[in-house]
């Protein structure tokens, strides 16, 4: 499960943006954490076709601390996976594009403090041991950070993104950008083209619905998707994650793997006994399956493979295991 956190200036909508994703109550004073399913129809449909008896969605979890870029803000946004950043774009004094550079000069500094505070560490240890590595990583990141660029265009190989990781680095991590826009708004303009607009306090008014009602409600103002669905899709997006499913008598599953990994690795999400006694797995694609009318029909169809430990899962493959222990 990955974190997410919510980050922004002060009243940008980072709380009400949260009771929006989470449908959980944002309490003031404390930091809010909420873990939801990530909504994937797939999920159902499979569990439907193989009489599942549960069906089982993957999870994000939403961290929101009050104030945002507080010591205790950035502590606690340093421990997750990405950063969901909230810029108000609602309200005519609205100025999206310089409240996203605002939160990014904000982050640079506290990477900056960070990293030399590390580098002052460091260099202590360097003179009596083998910390030499960690001083030249460090350095070329304080070089970065004093010329305002973000550690992730850095170019770092991957011991220095180890050292740099290890600090909680937030210019590091995966960002996507959410304005919070008035209610059925476009996007504001000066924002990354992949930035979402989300109308925070509308969605989060329609978050205790039903969920036709809330969809037929959010329709009249001309939005299709829900904030979640596209915050989700945006933050799998940045973090390289795909989709994968299992399912059975007992359960359909969703689970969540790098883009990239191989069938064992994706095994070892599910377990580690999968991964370390892992054979083969079967695979068929979701769409092949629905389209066969389940598993064993795909079967029968020759639409099952089998594929070894080379074998790259692929977004929406349903995989069965084979393994020994
Ligand atoms: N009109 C309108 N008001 C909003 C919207 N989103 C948030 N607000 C209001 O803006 C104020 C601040 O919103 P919050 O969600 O509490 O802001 P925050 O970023 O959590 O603020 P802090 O926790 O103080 O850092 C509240 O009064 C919200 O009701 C929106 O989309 N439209
Ligand atoms: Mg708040």
């Amino acid at each position: 499960m990955k974190d997410v956190g919510i980050v922004g200036v002060p009243y940008s909508g980072k709380s009400t943006l949260f009771t929006a994703l989470t449908r959980s109550g944002a309490a003031g004073g404390r930091s809010n954490v909420a873990v939801v399913q990530v909504p994937d129809e797939r999920v159902e449909v499979l569990a439907r076709l193989e009489s599942s008896r549960r069906s089982v969605h993957a999870q994000v979890r939403f961290v929101d601390v009050p104030g945002g870029l507080t010591a205790q803000g950035l502590a606690e946004y340093r421990q997750t996976d990405a950063l969901c950043i909230v810029v108000r774009a609602f309200g005519p004094d609205a100025e999206p594009a310089r409240e996203l550079a605002t939160v990014a000069s904000e982050l640079v500094l506290a990477d900056l403090a960070s990293v030399e505070g590390g580098l002052t560490r460091a260099r202590k240890r360097a003179r009596s041991g083998d910390a030499g590595a960690e001083v030249a990583a460090l350095e070329k990141a304080q070089a970065l950070l004093e010329d305002e660029r973000l550690l992730r265009d850095g170019g770092f190989d991957d011991p220095e993104l180890k050292v740099l990781r290890g600090y909680g680095a937030l210019t590091l991590k995966p960002w996507i950008v959410v304005a919070n826009v008035g209610e059925g708004e476009p996007p504001p303009p000066g924002l990354p083209p992949d930035s979402l607009a989300v109308s925070a306090a509308l969605e989060a008014e329609v978050a205790g619905m039903e969920a036709d009602e809330a969809a037929e409600l959010l329709a009249g103002f001309g939005i299709e998707q829900p904030g979640l669905e596209r915050v989700i899709a945006s933050c799998y997006r940045a973090l390289d994650l795909i989709t994968f499913l299992t399912t059975g008598e007992d359960e359909t599953r969703a689970w969540e793997v790098r883009r990239g990994a191989t069938a064992p690795e994706a095994a070892g999400v599910i377990h580690s006994d999968l991964q370390r006694g892992f054979i083969r797995a079967e695979v068929v694609s979701y769409d092949d399956l629905v389209a066969h009318g389940g598993w064993d029909a795909a079967k029968a169809a020759g639409r099952l493979r089998v594929e070894g430990k080379d074998y790259v899962v692929q977004e929406g493959d349903v995989l069965h295991v084979r393994f020994a222990v």
